[in-house]
């Protein structure tokens, strides 16, 4: 059997991986739907703005069990009819696998929630490791001035399944209301 060879990767605090793994942009078209406030998504798009919202820089690895993958995440500041600029989420396709979020710089949360109805926030920051358990999807969130970046592990076999919070959407928006972060019912929810 071929073994693979140990190596090193830088993590920087700002993101990114040195080595570079691979880059994926998401810019506001790619999350259409998303943001509650779907007037201000197209008065935006209509407008040609398409603001980048956040970049994965991920380790080059194979999407199997036994490998551990890795990246990093770069939210940029920013809202969208109040509601701050955030990753698209998931669920693990394999629902049972769990993830480490570590922050790296600026300022965030995390937001969780189950299939049977149970949702969590937990705030990050760099030094912070925050822990998702099985079972649970999660969307990160940049509620600063700054790119709020943070290192995610997760198992190689777990998989993506984006559909199903492309279809549900989550419980709760994040949005700002007079300059903090604030957590409201999302009235599309279900
Ligand atoms: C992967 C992990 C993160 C996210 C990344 C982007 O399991 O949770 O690396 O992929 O933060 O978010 P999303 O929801 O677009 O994959
Ligand atoms: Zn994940």
């Amino acid at each position: 059997m071929q073994l693979m060879q140990p190596f090193s990767t830088a993590i920087l605090q700002e993101g990114g991986l040195r080595p570079s793994g691979t880059l994926t942009q998401r810019r506001l078209s790619d999350m259409r739907g998303m943001y509650a406030d779907s007037a201000a998504v197209d008065a935006l798009l209509s407008a040609g703005e398409n603001p980048l919202i956040y970049e994965v820089d991920a380790a080059d690895l194979p999407e199997e069990a036994g490998q551990v993958l890795y990246c990093t995440t770069t939210i940029y500041p920013g809202t969208i009819g109040g509601e701050y600029f955030m990753t698209k989420g998931h669920y693990h396709a394999q629902r049972d696998r769990g993830e480490v979020y570590y922050g790296l710089s600026g300022q965030g949360y995390l937001l969780l929630q189950t299939e049977r109805g149970d949702f969590h926030a937990e705030a990050m920051q760099p030094g912070l490791l925050s822990y998702v358990p099985p079972y649970w999807a999660h969307r990160s969130v940049n509620t600063g001035q700054e790119p709020f970046v943070f290192l995610a592990v997760w198992g190689g076999d777990a998989g993506h399944d984006y559909g199903t919070i492309e279809r549900l959407g989550f419980a709760r928006l994040l949005m700002e209301r007079d300059g903090s972060p604030s957590l409201v019912e999302n009235p599309r929810y279900r």
